[in-house]
């Protein structure tokens, strides 16, 4: 049989990894290289930068963000805003192609109706990781997160509900979406340091696109 595509990343596939939590391989491998070229549009407005967090440190993974809401980080806290710190302006509106895909993945893994107002745009390069955490920022405790790997492959840690819970390894390549819900939406995680390389859609970068419901 001749595949539609020739990278192993659009063999789909399905995997529960929790309750709550749905690994779809492949899920959004034929769009990537529209959600890529739409990142590009959204980093054009709203510039890649390396937040501070509360404690002072400069987190190594840059960040930006789309939709009616964008985290942030600085000395004062976390937390979600309508503008963004740098320009004062609103940010970026999602693109149709991002929502299409989260609400596409939502409802694959069980959660209908899908609204996300918040997307935020994690950049990796060689050795930048993201120190094992939990997502609880966002009011609506019920909507799932989704998260959209595009570009070089990463190694994906995740525990449980407390920071002492064991940490499992999830490989995750361009096109892999991860749903997080339910029980498993408040578990601790994180991303391994990323190791050097190239891929074709994003040269020496992983990009992560996470969709939250904060309201
Ligand atoms: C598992 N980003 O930005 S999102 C983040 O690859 C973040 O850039 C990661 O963690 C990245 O906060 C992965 C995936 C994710 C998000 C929330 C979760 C995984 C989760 C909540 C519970 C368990
Ligand atoms: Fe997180």
């Amino acid at each position: 049989m001749t595949p539609l595509f020739d990278s192993d990343s659009s063999q789909r596939s399905e995997e529960q990894l929790e309750e709550g939590a749905m690994l779809l391989r492949g899920f959004a491998a034929a769009e990537a290289p529209v959600l890529i070229d739409e990142v590009a549009r959204i980093a054009s407005a709203a510039a890649f930068r390396h937040m501070v967090t509360p404690s002072g440190y400069t987190m190594s993974v840059a960040m930006t963000n789309c939709g009616r809401l964008g985290w942030v980080s600085d000395r004062t806290g976390y937390r979600y805003t309508s503008v963004d710190p740098d320009t004062g302006a609103p940010w970026p509106a999602m693109p149709a192609a991002f929502i299409d895909i989260a609400v596409r993945a939502a409802a694959e893994a069980g959660f209908a109706n899908y609204d996300p107002d918040a997307c935020l745009i994690n950049r990796y390069i060689a050795g930048a990781k993201l120190s094992l955490h939990q997502d609880r920022d966002e009011k609506d405790a019920w909507a799932p997160i989704v998260s959209v790997s595009l570009g070089l492959p990463a190694v994906f840690l995740w525990g449980g509900k407390r920071r002492s819970d064991p940490v499992r390894r999830l490989h995750l390549e361009s096109g892999d979406i991860v749903v997080w819900g339910g029980p498993a939406r408040f578990f601790y995680h994180g991303v391994a340091p990323l190791k050097d390389g190239q891929h074709p859609l994003t040269g020496s970068a992983r990009i992560n696109l996470t969709f939250r419901k904060v309201f």
